[in-house]
Order: structure tokens, then sequence, then C-alpha cells
């Protein structure tokens, strides 16, 4: 089992897909194991997406990120980092397929809705960064009725 870290943007918080946006990940199969709604600070803001520090649409990043409250998810299942970037789509929405998060509630690349780890190494930073308070370790009762083993 792989966990990943799942952020729904000010964008998403603000345009009421929230529920729409939960809905995919747990129909999917995929379990919720920490959740919350945050106001993020510019510097903590900035640390999350150090990795793109040197890119030109950095500060209008960091402006977009911290400009309402986001949601911040792990979820947890099989190959969850790798088909929750499939289920988000595309990072460009024009790009996104039809079906993806992105495809069907997004437009502009700095409006693009939600956030998903890009590997379980970046998963495992960003989980600690999120959530340092730990996650939930409950366990779904519908478990054998989604992994055959
Ligand atoms: P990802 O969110 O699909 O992993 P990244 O390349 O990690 O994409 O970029 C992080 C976020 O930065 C994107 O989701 C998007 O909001 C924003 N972003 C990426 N490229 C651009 C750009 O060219 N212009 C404006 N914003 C961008
Ligand atoms: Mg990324």
């Amino acid at each position: 089992m792989e966990s990943t870290f799942i952020m729904i943007k000010p964008d998403g918080v603000q345009r009421g897909l929230i529920g729409e946006i939960i809905s995919r990940f747990e129909k999917k199969g995929f379990y919720l194991k920490a959740l919350k709604l945050v106001n993020v600070e510019r510097s903590f803001a900035e640390k999350h997406y150090a990795d793109l520090s040197a890119k030109p649409f950095f500060q209008g990043l960091v402006d977009y990120i911290i400009s309402g409250p986001v949601v911040a998810m792990v979820w947890e299942g099989k190959s969850v980092v790798a088909t929750g970037r499939k289920i988000i789509g595309a990072t460009n929405p024009l790009a996104s397929e039809p079906g993806t998060i992105r495809g069907d509630f997004a437009v502009d690349i700095g409006r693009n809705v939600i956030h998903g780890s890009d590997s379980i190494e970046s998963a495992t930073k960003e989980i600690a960064l999120w959530f340092p308070e730990g996650l939930s370790d409950w366990q779904s009762s519908q478990h054998t009725w989604i992994y055959e083993k």
C-alpha cells in the first residue's frame, strides 16, 4: 500500500468542488487517511513548492495557493501515487483528458484546482510537511471487496 498527498487548491474550495473531488478518490477504492482545511502561510507554500522556486511562475503560484483555504488530504491504496495523478489529469487543464478532475473542471494552468504528489518520494516528503501530527490508521470494512488480497 502507498500513500499520496492530495490538496484541493483555493479555486477548488471556492468553486464548491470539495465533495466531487473527495468522491472520485473514495469511489475508486482509495482510503482517506488524513484531512484538514487550512489557510497556508506564504513561507509554508514556498516550502511545499521549493522545487519550483526558480520558475518564472513561482511567485504567482505561491500567491494562488495562499489566496484562500485549501483542503489537504492523504489517500492510501495500491499505486495511489501514479493513479492519483491520472485521476487529476495533466498539469495544463486544456491538455487534461475529459474524465480527469482538471479535464472536467479547469481551464487555466494557474487555476488547475488540485495538487497530487508526483512520486512516492515526493509523497513521503509532502505528507511529513503537511501532517506532522500523523495520520489515522483506520481500516475500511470494504477492503476485501476492493482488493483481491
Ligand atoms: P503538477 O501540479 O501537475 O505536479 P507542477 O509542474 O509540479 O505541476 O507545477 C505545480 C503547479 O504550478 C501546477 O499545478 C500549476 O498550478 C502551476 N504551474 C505549473 N506550470 C505553470 C505555468 O507555466 N504557469 C502558471 N502556473 C504553472
Ligand atoms: Mg508537481
